[in-house]
């Protein structure tokens, strides 16, 4: 299916990600059936719906155990970098859980990130997942867990929104509103 993605300039790194998900999403299983009318930017090339954004419609297995709330990049006027996505995650139920991955229409990759605090200063490094406890309230930030939306596809301007789906190890896949908006 991610034959149209050459048509992309970023034909073969989506051709690259369209594989690679395969068999991550056991709980969403994906069909591309009618997603993209529910994003408010629209979708860059129809190379992006093939390679990496359809969502499960039923995304049965999440739970509502968990709740995604205020999720936000920052505007930018820029495309092609790497942006911060921010978002609190509340876990209601007695399990502990953990984002395994994001996938967002405004950019080509994510990355779930964490930041040292060294000598250096703070340094982001990748996380193969970010924790959510049990019982807790996690918000993501700039200088703690953040996932990092990699290779904006647009402009970003303040006030838009668009859909992302961010997938739990075991709640699954729950899609979220988010906003452009300033984030601290
Ligand atoms: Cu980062």
């Amino acid at each position: 299916m991610t034959a149209i993605a050459t048509s992309s300039p970023d034909g073969a790194a989506f051709v690259r990600k369209g594989l690679g998900r395969k068999g991550l999403d056991q709980s969403g299983r994906t069909t591309l059936s009618g997603r993209s009318g529910s994003f408010a930017i629209g979708l860059a090339t129809a190379g992006f719906v093939a390679a990496g954004f359809g969502l499960a419609p039923g995304s049965a297995v999440a739970s509502d155990t968990l709740q995604v709330t205020n999720a936000r990049v920052p505007a930018s006027d820029q495309v092609g970098i790497d942006l911060p996505l921010l978002m609190t995650i509340r876990n209601d139920g007695a399990e502990a859980d953990a984002i395994s991955r994001v996938r967002c229409p405004i950019a080509n990759f994510s990355e779930k990130h964490t930041v040292d605090r060294g000598e250096g200063g703070l340094a982001m490094r990748a996380v193969k997942s970010i924790p959510i406890p049990e019982n807790k309230t996690v918000e993501l930030t700039r200088d703690g867990y953040h996932v990092m939306l990699l290779q904006t596809r647009q402009k970003l301007v303040d006030g838009e929104k668009f859909t992302c789906a961010v997938v739990f190890q075991n709640a699954g896949t729950k899609e979220t509103e988010v906003l452009v908006s300033p984030t601290p």
